[in-house]
């Protein structure tokens, strides 16, 4: 279901001069213990960003997964990337997630990256499920403009690449625009916060009980805590 979005992210980040770097073969690919499902995962060095990963399930008519997370350099303090689809075949269910998300929530941080994030969710009334966030408190690392759905078929294929594609196009924007202003934190502040996010989003994830279901728990925990969310180990 997500393959064309993963190749238009794969395009996007080499055009922006992002190489692919290496990986544990363990975090590379994973499959299940049924043989049923695998899990694939790349990392990408971009410039103006520490670190961005992208991880494809592929649990046939049971789950289709696209996510990927982007943390800028720490002298650069834009949002986290953030995005999470999944569609459940057999329900014909689609839930995405797609956010600049914010380090702090507050006016001016939000006045200086979040123009591009409002306009698209402007113009994408099926992507404003935005009551429904109960997993996470939507006051932390999520943005009042968090585009969010929950829809069916027509939703993933018709309305979700013209979202993926603005919401992309916008969010590597920031980074050509952050050239020319000056930053509201500073590094040391970026990086707390991008361990703090770590450390919440290791404690959060609802994928964590769905891999360990398919993949063993012990690779469950590693993959979470030292591909996922590497900062969540610190401090
Ligand atoms: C929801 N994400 C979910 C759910 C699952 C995953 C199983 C519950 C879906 C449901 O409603 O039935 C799965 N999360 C994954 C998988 C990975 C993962 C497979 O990280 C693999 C790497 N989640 C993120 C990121 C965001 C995010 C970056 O990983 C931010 C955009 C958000 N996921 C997010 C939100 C929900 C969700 C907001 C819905 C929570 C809710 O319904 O309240």
């Amino acid at each position: 279901m997500f393959d064309p979005l993963l190749e238009e992210l794969n395009t996007s980040l080499q055009v922006h001069g992002g190489e692919q770097s290496d990986l544990p073969d363990i975090f590379k690919e994973q499959i299940s213990k049924n043989g049923k499902s695998v899990i694939k995962s790349w990392l990408w060095s971009v410039p103006g960003f520490r670190r961005w990963r992208v991880t494809r399930l592929d649990a046939g008519n049971h789950l289709q997964v696209l996510n990927s997370v982007a943390y800028p350099t720490f002298n650069h303090d834009q949002p986290i990337l953030g995005i999470d689809l999944l569609w459940f075949g057999m329900k014909k269910k689609l839930v995405a997630v797609l956010d600049f998300q914010p380090l702090i929530q507050d006016q001016t941080y939000f006045d200086k990256y979040f123009n591009g994030l409002k306009l698209i969710k402007k113009s994408y009334p099926e992507f404003n499920a935005d009551k429904n966030i109960d997993l996470y408190d939507p006051k932390k690392y999520f943005s009042p403009w968090v585009l969010f759905c929950k829809g069916g078929l027509e939703q993933a294929e018709d309305i979700l690449p013209k979202v993926f594609t603005s919401f992309l196009t916008s969010y590597l924007s920031l980074y050509d625009a952050k050239k020319s202003t000056n930053s509201i934190l500073g590094s040391k502040e970026v990086e707390l916060l991008q361990a703090a996010y770590d450390k919440y989003s290791a404690e959060r994830d609802p994928a964590h009980g769905l891999f360990s279901g398919f993949f063993g728990r012990n690779w469950s925990e590693k993959f979470l805590q030292d591909f996922l969310f590497p900062l969540s180990k610190d401090g």
